[in-house]
């Protein structure tokens, strides 16, 4: 929590109520008890009809983290900079109120802890609509409820598969399907570079399998790694057989993690199989994932070893029993 040496300029003494923190920072009720109860990041008095007050200094510590929620890091993460910095007595800059924040409101009931489906649920709304800034809010208020993980594949992943269907059914636009895709694969961007790259240890290279332009699960599949802390390399969509290869023989990484959505990469897949196992030690392990392997089961026997799990956390805790 932030102490006098971090927001000495503000006012310590409990007068605000719940309501006016909300109007002051945009932060519902329900994401404020979240915070409070989860990382102890404010300290309100009480009035004497024992309401929550909270001073100009529990708005501006507020204010900061809803700051750094927004561009992308997790509540967890910010409450512990927060605490960090505390104790290091370096300033901590507050994000300014703007009137854009003022205008921004949530498509989400007010007051409610909203599960991670009700989000993706108000989410795809909004997106549905071109909506973004609402977009971004209700996002905010997800990584404020629920770690990057829940987010990710409950939300995130969840409603792009959802949109894919109700493309497929004609409900959904080329359009609405591309800027919906757009607006959340920059935010598992943000993410992805904002992760801790560590300087030192195991090494993946990750990449979308050649053909295939699906990048969103491969692009999961890196953060969590990262998050794991891993060095991760990620190649990105459609790569070619032989460049991937010859990055494999060059970088010599622990993992290799490629990503199949369509069977047509599956040809693909073999040829890198194949070169892989021929070959000289150290080889890397190569692991398969993705939207085919998931639906069609009988392809993962045709790469014994390959198949890791049918989502990025299942993968993430099968590779933390092992050693690299
Ligand atoms: C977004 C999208 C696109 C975007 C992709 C943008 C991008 N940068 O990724 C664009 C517009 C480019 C696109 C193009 C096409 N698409 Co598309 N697309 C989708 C959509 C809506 C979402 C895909 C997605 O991101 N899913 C969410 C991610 C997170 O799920 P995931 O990939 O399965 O990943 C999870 C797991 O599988 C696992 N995982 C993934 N990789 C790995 C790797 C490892 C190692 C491990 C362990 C785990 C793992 O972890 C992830 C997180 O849990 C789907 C709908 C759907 N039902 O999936 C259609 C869908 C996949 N597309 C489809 C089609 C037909 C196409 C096109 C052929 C359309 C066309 N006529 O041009 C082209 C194909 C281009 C190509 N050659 O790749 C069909 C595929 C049907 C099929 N053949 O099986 C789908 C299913 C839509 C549908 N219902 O028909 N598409």
């Amino acid at each position: 929590m932030a102490d006098e040496g971090q927001f000495k300029n503000y006012n310590n003494v409990p007068v605000y109520t719940i309501k006016t923190v909300v109007q002051e920072t945009g932060i519902p009720p329900a994401t404020l008890r979240a915070w409070e109860r989860r990382y102890g990041v404010l300290t309100p008095g009480r009035s004497d009809g024992g309401y929550r007050l909270f001073s100009e200094r529990d708005i501006a510590v507020l204010r900061w983290l809803k700051h750094q929620v927004d561009s992308g890091v997790s509540i967890s993460r910010a409450a512990a900079l927060l605490e960090l910095r505390d104790q290091a007595g370096e300033t901590v800059q507050v994000a300014p109120a703007t009137s854009a924040d003022a205008s921004k409101t949530s498509a989400l009931s007010p007051g409610g802890v909203h599960s991670p489906a009700a989000i993706a649920e108000a989410l795809l709304e909004v997106l549905l609509a071109f909506r973004e800034p609402q977009a971004e809010v209700i996002l905010g208020e997800a990584f404020a409820l629920y770690p990057v993980e829940v987010v990710v594949e409950e939300i995130v992943a969840r409603l792009l598969t959802e949109v894919g269907e109700r493309w497929h059914r004609g409900e959904v636009t080329v359009v609405q399907e591309h800027f919906i895709t757009d607006f959340l694969r920059r935010r598992l961007m943000v993410l992805f570079h904002t992760a801790n790259q560590p300087a030192a240890g195991p090494l993946a290279i990750t990449a979308a399998a050649p053909s295939e332009w699906h990048d969103l699960g491969i692009l999961i599949v890196s953060l969590a790694l990262r998050r794991e802390g891993w060095r991760v390399i990620p190649l990105g969509q459609n790569v070619p057989v032989e460049s991937l290869l010859a990055e494999v023989r060059k970088l010599r990484p622990s993992l290799v993690c490629l990503s199949a959505t369509t069977g047509e990469s599956i040809g693909a897949l073999r040829q890198v199989y194949d070169a892989v196992r021929e070959m000289s030690e150290p080889r890397p392990q190569l692991v398969f994932g993705g939207r085919v392997f998931n639906l069609h089961p009988e392809l993962r026997s045709a790469f014994p070893g390959a198949y890791l799990g049918a989502s990025a956390r299942e993968f993430v805790a099968h590779i933390a029993q092992r050693k690299y």
